[in-house]
């Protein structure tokens, strides 16, 4: 049975005090990030949750696509206004995938079968290797304040491997995974509940405890990784990741690179 995954449903599951004080949820839209970010351009206090089944233009960073079917992933953007130095702009992103890292791990526990999800520096949620999940977080600052950051992500909820397409190789879904349907709206909630304390421990100062448990989840460290820096791409061993969330890679060729941002790929060289 398909369990309801409407604007009323996600207002009563939602435990949180800030996030999600209002909240939109749109049959399809281009992109959800976008609309968030026009609101905070009229002033909307941060909070504001914007949910859609489809987007005709959803995008990774770089300027990547975000491909999900209609109807069946999570697609949501939030509005913070995070008092915090605009130069820990990169907290939201570990926060982010943080949040979801932690929802998927408590389901994951009910499956003694699967190994407990990851965290592919810096953004990607991983089940069993797999992308699961992908953070895109976009800021404006003005001056030196921050004005606002909106944290958008994806996650495959219920989709079939068949669905994936080109992607079937490197992505994976909840409920291929668990082998049943994914109840979208407590699964919403629970991340947005995770979202909320992360973001109060940020705004109380507790970035170490926040960076920690990333680090922790992080499945890069300690692996022989390329990696494509702005540079070109490098290999090497991922040693640790910075206060700042660069990552730091023991060269081939000798010395240390700190990675900025990049996309990770392991390398059996
Ligand atoms: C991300 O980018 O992983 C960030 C994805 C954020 C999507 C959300 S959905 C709500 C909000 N509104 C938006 O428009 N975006 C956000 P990146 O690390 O650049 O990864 C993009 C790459 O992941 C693509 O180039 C594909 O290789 C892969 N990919 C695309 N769709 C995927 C999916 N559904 N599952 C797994 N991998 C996917």
């Amino acid at each position: 049975m398909s369990t309801l995954y409407n604007q009323q449903a996600l207002t009563s599951a939602l435990t949180t005090a800030l996030i999600g004080h209002r909240v939109e949820m749109h049959p399809q839209v281009g992109s959800t990030n976008d609309l968030v970010r026009e609101a905070a351009r009229l002033g909307e206090p941060e909070g504001l949750v914007i949910v859609a089944d489809e987007q005709v233009a959803g995008r990774g960073r770089l300027g990547r696509v975000w491909t999900a079917p209609p109807g069946c992933c999570v697609l949501c953007s939030v509005l913070l206004r995070p008092r915090i130095s605009p130069q820990h702009a990169f907290y939201l992103t570990i926060a982010a995938a943080l949040a979801i890292y932690r929802v998927i791990k408590v389901l994951s526990t009910q499956h003694s079968a699967l190994s407990t999800p990851t965290i592919k520096w810096p953004n990607d949620v991983l089940l069993e290797g797999r992308k699961v999940s992908g953070v895109l977080c976009e800021s404006e600052f003005a001056g030196r304040d921050w004005a606002f950051t909106v944290v958008g992500f994806g996650i495959n909820a219920n989709l079939r491997p068949d669905e994936l397409g080109d992607l079937r190789e490197t992505a994976t879904s909840l409920s291929s995974e668990f082998g049943r349907e994914i109840d979208r709206t407590r699964l919403l909630a629970s991340v947005l509940s995770e979202l909320e304390s992360l973001y109060f421990m940020l705004q109380g100062g507790q970035l170490g405890a926040v960076h920690a448990e990333w680090a922790r989840a992080l499945e890069t460290i300690g692996k022989r990784i390329t990696v494509n820096d702005f540079g070109g791409a490098v290999t090497g061993k991922a040693l640790r990741v910075d206060p700042d969330g660069a990552l730091v890679v023991r060269l081939d060729g000798g010395g240390e690179r700190r990675i900025i941002a990049g996309d990770v790929a392991f390398s059996d060289r």
